[in-house]
């Protein structure tokens, strides 16, 4: 099992604008997941990019008097800068444009004509090219995409059609017999409801426009932009140009997404996996909208607020934590300024960075700056014990958390043993044993419990907060970067040597005043 790859997708965003909080969110998420698996030793691939056809960005290069194609080479980078502010340590980063998918996807939608699984028809709809997607009547409120708020426009072509509806039993059976399919279980009940209640072909291609990739055999036809962007998590992978990878790296553990593109995920996308007998991704996770002053957070309405904005006054760690940890993951979660400060100053300034600074500064006031040896077990007392067990319990609900997709529960777990240390300090009140000549193999003793515990809280913290972790590490005198660790290897209590030399510096995380910014 862990020889196998970890692979995990962040949806791949349209670049009809720069990136928004909204989509950092999911990206962050993704990048705290598969740096928490490589911790964990496991061989990860994780894949972002851009969805970069259709109307939608089409009309958005036309509004800007540039070819679709210049446009995005103009605004994908601003994409790079944004993952790159964010830390997000992605493996690939795929583009809709590049000839790597574009080949493959042709071959995957001619493998399913030259099976029958696509027919020509017509068809006559409202589209919504916010969504890039027809909408029946009843989705729409007074005559509007409630996601979008606008009027979708009447189509009628010449489309093809994929045979979408012949799958209805065989999806309606993956939801029922495999719970991790579609998560969490409220989107699942979701599908299946929606997925009993029928299934109607899918039109797969326009004909009014040309800004996609040409139907092989009809190239008048573009193909539909939906079926062309989730081919990206199997060409990244190699589907269509290199086999021996994509039998490793395919199927995807996870596809992680918003609840606006659950259908996609959940029902077009395995239905076309099934139709040519490709194994189906593990998991569809949707989390929830953020939202500011309850409204969705989007590109295209004005609450739109950058990532970098964020980041400046709270630092890239910052920002990804409490995204991680203040959203109830899966949930909608309400983004404000003021809750962002005050779980910063408490979380960060407060319990690590109090932690951090006070056993550092300690051992440099007591032991010369010098990390003492480890204690044998006979030295332990009660106290000690508690710390050790707290550690080893918070790391097993941290990985049981991960498992389960909770980064909300995961962070909650590391704090626990955060708060355990601090109490510790409290406990054992280290200044009072530094004045008793007779105490002073017990203050090494507790020092080097502390010290070991910001070791493994380095770790712990890692795919959170991977910067200060990794200035954490370093002040404990140990070397090398901290994602080369691994928590089977280096994650055991007890793994720190004695004779480091530790360094104190500026707090780790500068406490921030409720009115900054
Ligand atoms: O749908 N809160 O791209 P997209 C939380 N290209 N997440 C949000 C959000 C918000 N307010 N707004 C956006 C597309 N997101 C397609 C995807 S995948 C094969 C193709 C996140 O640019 C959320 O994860 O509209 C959502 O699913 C994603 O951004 C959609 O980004």
């Amino acid at each position: 099992m862990s020889d196998e790859t970890f692979y995990i997708t962040t949806p791949i965003y349209y670049i009809n604008d720069v990136p928004h909080l909204g989509n950092a969110y999911p990206t962050v998420v993704s990048d705290f997941i598969a740096r928490f698996r490589r911790l964990q030793g496991r061989r990860v691939f994780f894949l972002t990019g851009t969805d970069e056809h259709g109307v939608r960005i089409a009309r958005t290069a036309e509004s800007k008097g540039l070819a679709p194609r210049d446009w995005a080479d103009q605004i994908v980078p601003r994409w790079h800068d944004a993952w790159k502010a964010l830390d997000i340590s992605y493996d690939d980063f795929i583009r809709t444009t590049e000839q790597r998918h574009e080949g493959p996807v042709q071959q995957f939608v001619q493998a399913l004509y030259d099976k029958d699984e696509i027919y020509l028809g017509s068809y006559e709809g409202l589209y919504c090219v916010g969504c890039e997607a027809f909408k029946q009547p009843d989705e729409l409120v007074d005559g509007k995409c409630p996601l979008h708020g606008i009027e979708p426009e009447v189509v009628e072509e010449d489309n093809y059609f994929f045979r979408l509806s012949k799958y209805r039993d065989r999806l309606i059976e993956l939801y029922e017999t495999d719970e991790r399919f579609v998560m969490p279980e409220v989107r699942r009940n979701e599908v299946l409801g929606k997925v009993k209640q029928g299934l109607q072909d899918l039109s797969i291609s326009r004909v009014s426009f040309d800004w996609g990739i040409p139907i092989p055999w009809d190239p008048k036809h573009v193909i539909y932009v939906w079926v062309d962007a989730l081919q990206n998590y199997i060409t990244a992978a190699g589907y269509g140009s290199d086999d021996e990878r994509f039998n490793r790296v395919w199927p995807a553990d996870i596809h992680l997404i918003g609840k606006d593109i659950v259908w996609f995920h959940a029902v077009i996308w395995p239905a076309l996996l099934m139709a040519l007998d490709l194994p189906l991704p593990r998991t569809v996770f949707a989390h929830g909208f953020l939202l500011v002053g309850g409204e969705k957070m989007s590109k295209s309405r004005a609450t739109g607020i950058s990532p970098h904005d964020l980041i400046e006054t709270f630092g890239s760690d910052g920002y990804r934590y409490y995204f991680l940890r203040e959203v109830s993951f899966g949930q909608d979660g309400t983004f404000s300024w003021e809750s962002m400060v005050a779980r910063y100053n408490s979380d960060l300034a407060n319990d690590l960075g109090n932690l951090a600074a006070r056993v550092l500064t300690m051992i440099g006031r007591y032991l010369g700056g010098v990390i003492p040896q480890p204690p044998e077990a006979p030295e332990l007392t009660a106290a000690d014990d508690a710390l050790v067990a707290t550690f080893r319990d918070s790391v097993a609900d941290m990985g049981r958390a991960v498992d389960n997709i909770a980064p909300h529960e995961a962070l909650k777990a590391a704090w626990r043993f955060v708060r355990k240390a601090n109490a510790y300090v409290e406990e054992v009140t280290p200044w009072t044993l530094a004045k008793d000549d007779q105490q002073s193999r017990r203050l090494e003793v507790v020092l080097y419990n502390l010290a070991e515990s910001l070791r493994l809280i380095s770790l712990m913290v890692s795919a959170a907060t991977p910067r200060a972790a990794q200035e954490l590490w370093g002040r404990l005198g140990l070397e090398g970067p901290l994602e080369d660790t691994r928590l089977t290897a280096d994650g055991a209590w007890g793994g720190l040597s004695g004779g480091l030399r530790v360094r104190t510096g500026d707090p780790l995380w500068p406490r921030l005043d409720a009115a900054t910014g």
